[in-house]
């Protein structure tokens, strides 16, 4: 992905631009499979609303979220991907286990984004509990797919 100033300059301030040629790739975790799947269907239905083509979103399962950061290199390295959207809950626990798991995550995706100059979206809820994930995954709170989306589309304009 190239900026030059004269990219900067062509965008709104939103930096949302035509992306009915952009190819995008959703990796989803399949732990807390409820949780998950609604944000895949917010990422989704907000890449269409923006001008998306059904036919250039891809979508690849990961078991949980600690192979998110896997899922996402294998898709970031094909050219044809501009974006990858990283989606997954993690549930704290009573353990440490949610600390490392999500401090890989987080660190991983980074990584993968940075190395792969694409933009590689952290789209994944850390709630204390189950209620907490569904009010972000569709309820009270939205649907953090869908801007994870808007983020990812964002990113494409820059
Ligand atoms: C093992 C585990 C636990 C306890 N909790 C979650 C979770 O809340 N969300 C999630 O996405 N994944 C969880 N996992 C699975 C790990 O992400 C990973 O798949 C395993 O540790 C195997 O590497």
């Amino acid at each position: 992905m190239a900026t030059s100033l004269k990219n900067l300059s062509q965008h709104t301030q939103e930096n949302i631009q035509d992306i009915s040629d952009k190819t995008f790739a959703l990796v989803v975790a399949e732990w807390n499979d409820e949780i998950t799947s609604s944000l895949y269907s917010g990422a989704i239905e907000t890449l269409l609303r923006y001008g998306a083509k059904k036919e250039n979103i891809y979508r690849k399962n990961v078991p949980g979220s600690f192979e998110l950061p896997l899922g996402a290199q294998w898709l970031a390295k094909l050219e044809e991907i501009d974006a990858v959207i990283c989606l997954g809950c993690v549930i704290q626990g009573e353990t440490r286990h949610f600390d490392f798991i999500c401090d890989a995550v987080a660190n991983g995706i980074t990584q993968v984004g940075l190395k792969y100059d694409k933009p590689v979206i952290f789209g994944v809820l850390t709630p204390e509990n189950q209620q907490q994930a569904l009010d972000r995954a569709g309820g009270k709170h939205g649907n953090k797919g869908d801007e994870a989306a808007i983020t990812a589309i964002k990113m494409l304009g820059f």
